[in-house]
């Protein structure tokens, strides 16, 4: 078994960390769960995620759930990836904020416009993201005429929005703007990206082949 277990699925927010791993270039182990057959929510992956959702990391027997922390970790135990500002450096500020700017107010955003739930005036001041003009206001300034959130490198917080970004506007949840259309872009062209894609999109294409 490896040291480095990644459970995901091929249709699912596991494709933010498949690219993460493909970034990070070490070998990892890949398990698939099925949504059909329920495998998530078996005691054994209970274990690991009691929430029953994917993706997840096992690392050295330490488990870490949640995609933006998963992000974050992996750029902190593999920092000959380059992927995260060195700890004690002050891009260490914006770095975080994004990322949990990703995992917090995106998140809700899209997950209230899928609910079709459009927060009132009064509402929005005590909901975490506001509204989604205001979320989408907010990532708009930060990457309008920028290619990197922070500093002038690629970091865990660029693949984590621009994940959010390309599944939001693909899915019609997250409108389209020609800001995040050249940053996004620019980001999923990266080898790492493209590669993460194509065993994605490959074991999506198998499982859709009829069975004997
Ligand atoms: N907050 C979690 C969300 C994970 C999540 O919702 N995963 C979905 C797939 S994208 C899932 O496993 N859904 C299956 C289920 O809930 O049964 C993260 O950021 O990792």
């Amino acid at each position: 078994m490896s040291n480095l277990v990644f459970y995901t699925n091929p249709m699912s927010r596991g494709r933010i960390i498949r690219w993460m791993l493909e970034e990070v270039g070490l070998p990892y182990e890949a398990r698939i769960l099925h949504w059909e057959t329920a495998d998530a929510k078996a005691a054994d992956y209970r274990a690991i995620n009691p929430m029953g959702k994917v993706p997840a990391i096992v690392h050295d027997g330490v488990v870490v759930t949640e995609c933006a922390a998963i992000c974050a970790y992996l750029a902190d135990a593999f920092p000959q990836a380059g992927l995260a500002p060195p700890v004690h450096s002050p891009l260490r500020g914006p770095y975080y904020r994004w990322l949990f700017f990703g995992a917090g107010p995106i998140e809700q955003a899209v997950g209230a416009k899928v609910m079709n739930l459009e927060p009132t005036t009064d509402q929005s001041r005590s909901l975490g993201f506001g509204s989604m003009d205001d979320v989408l206001g907010a990532v708009e300034g930060a990457v309008k005429d920028r290619a990197y959130l922070v500093g002038d490198g690629f970091t865990a917080a660029d693949l984590y929005l621009a994940s959010h970004l390309s599944w939001g506007m693909n899915f019609g949840t997250i409108e389209k703007r020609p800001a995040f259309e050249t940053y996004v872009e620019r980001h999923l062209q990266r080898p790492a990206a493209r590669r993460a894609d194509e065993i994605d999109d490959a074991l999506i294409a198998a499982e859709a082949q009829p069975t004997a």
